[in-house]
Parts: C-alpha cells; sequence; structure tokens
C-alpha cells in the first residue's frame, strides 16, 4: 500500500546520501566497505545504538518543535517502566555505592501559566557511580537509582541519590568503530533522567546534565542543549541539582465561535 510520508522521507534519505556520495567522490569499493558496515552493524544488534546515536536527538528536537514547556532530550534506551514508588525520599542506593558523593534532586514543576502542578509522577533514572544502568548492566537488579518521585502541592518534588557517573556507550562494536573513524569519542556527559507525567499533561522526557561536567561539550549521542546543563549548588556539604520543569498541556480546547 502507498504510503505518502515513508515516500516522501526515504526518497529525501536517498536524496541526501546520493548527494553525499557525489560530493565525496566515493569508489565502489568504499561504497561496498560501508554495506558491510551496515551488515556488521545489524549483525551485532546495534542497529539501534548507531541511530540513536545520530538522529534520536533530531526526533527529540521535532517533538520539541511543536510543543511549549521545558526542554526536552533523548530518552535514551534505559528507562524502563515499572520503577519503584519512592516513599522515603531516597532512591534505591546499591550497598556498595553507600559511600559515593551524594546528591539532592529538586525543583518545582509548573504549567506554561506558572501554575504549580500537584502530584505529577517523575520518572528519575540515572547511572551507578561507574556509569552503568540497573537491570541493564552488571547483573545490576532493576530498581537501583530508579524510581517515581511525586510532586507536592505547590508542584515540588526532592529526592536524594549519589552522583552519577559519564556513560561510555558500547563501544567495542561496529557502532564505536565508526565513531573512532570520525574521529569521535563514545561518551557521554554524567546526567539525570527525567519522565514527567501527569493527565491531562504532554509527558515530558529529559535529562540534566553538570555544568562543566566531563564531556557536556561533546557528548556522543549529541543530547545537550544549554538549558539542560545546571550548575550544582553545594548546600551543607551536599550537592543539590535543582531543576524546574513546565508542563504543556495535551490537548488545546477549540474555542467553539
Ligand atoms: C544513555 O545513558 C543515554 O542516556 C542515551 C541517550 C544513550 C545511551 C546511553
Ligand atoms: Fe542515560
Amino acid at each position: 500500500m502507498h504510503n505518502n510520508k515513508i515516500d516522501a522521507v526515504v526518497s529525501d534519505i536517498i536524496d541526501g546520501v546520493r548527494q553525499a556520495l557525489v560530493k565525496h567522490e566515493v569508489t565502489f569499493e568504499q561504497y561496498r566497505a560501508g554495506i558491510k558496515h551496515m551488515m556488521e552493524t545489524a549483525k551485532a544488534g546495534e542497529i539501534p545504538l548507531l541511530l540513536d546515536v545520530f538522529l534520536n536527538t533530531t526526533v527529540a528536537d521535532i517533538e520539541q518543535s511543536q510543543r511549549k514547556g521545558s526542554q526536552n532530550t533523548i530518552e535514551g534506551p534505559y528507562f524502563r517502566e515499572g520503577a519503584p514508588d519512592i516513599t522515603d525520599g531516597v532512591l534505591p542506593i546499591r550497598d556498595g555505592d553507600k559511600n559515593h558523593e551524594p546528591i539532592v534532586l529538586r525543583g518545582r514543576v509548573t504549567d506554561t501559566l506558572g501554575r504549580p502542578v500537584a502530584d505529577a509522577v517523575i520518572d528519575v533514572w540515572h547511572s551507578t557511580p561507574d556509569g552503568r544502568y540497573s537491570g541493564f548492566h552488571d547483573n545490576i537488579p532493576f530498581g537501583y537509582y530508579r524510581g517515581k518521585v511525586r510532586t507536592r502541592t505547590d508542584g515540588r518534588y526532592q529526592v536524594r541519590s549519589i552522583v552519577p557517573a559519564p556513560y561510555q556507550i558500547p563501544n567495542k562494536g561496529p557502532t564505536g568503530a565508526l565513531l573512532e573513524m570520525m574521529g569521535r569519542h563514545s561518551w557521554r556527559p554524567a546526567h539525570v533522567h527525567y519522565k514527567l507525567r501527569k493527565d491531562g499533561f504532554l509527558p515530558l522526557t529529559t535529562q540534566a546534565y553538570f555544568e562543566g561536567g566531563d564531556y557536556v561539550d561533546s557528548d556522543s549521542c549529541s543530547g545537550v542543549r544549554d538549558d539542560l546543563v545546571v550548575a550544582p549548588k553545594s548546600e551543607d556539604g551536599v550537592i543539590v541539582m535543582e531543576v524546574d520543569f513546565v508542563m504543556d498541556v495535551a490537548v488545546e480546547m477549540a474555542i467553539a465561535s
């Protein structure tokens, strides 16, 4: 069945690739090497990784252009539904990590008119202090450094955790090899993920980065935006990452005329 959007997008992709081939006078051998690399990427199961590194950020930008409220960014591969509800104000911390640098994540959620959004659910997730994600890496059980935090009636939220670390995307396979050939590295700056949900509002998926942190200016996944780079404060010797969010309403009512 003919599909206009697929026709339009794929036709333009082919045009773009053609222009690149012509511009760089790509040879038949180089064309074949490109195919081989794609085959290896597929075989290694890295097609999602490769595409996410280069293109997920653009899809997030398109979504951003169609909504109001806070800057969004890429979700990444390590979000999972079913994170624990946080009732004691602390994300689950692995026993071996208890001595790592604590951090307080807090802020306020409002609508686009500045009114507090109460009872919004914020999924917060981030890496271990060695840059791994629970439920995905090193057999770390799902749930560590993850949780659902609710905003209070004044729209504020707060949760304690420990400071995450820069994350290196899988770099031993074809994607890492490609980045290396391109003179790029495979690191993401240390970050905290947030996914905010509340009935009547558009979900907001975003991240916060530490001002001055390693790789903030060279994220391998191009997920950093100025609005998302936060200067951590220190309160009584504890790092505080304060991030406010503005949620956009989900439906705009047509005004009856
Ligand atoms: C991550 O932790 C991440 O957030 C993204 C966007 C991509 C790879 C790993
Ligand atoms: Fe991440």
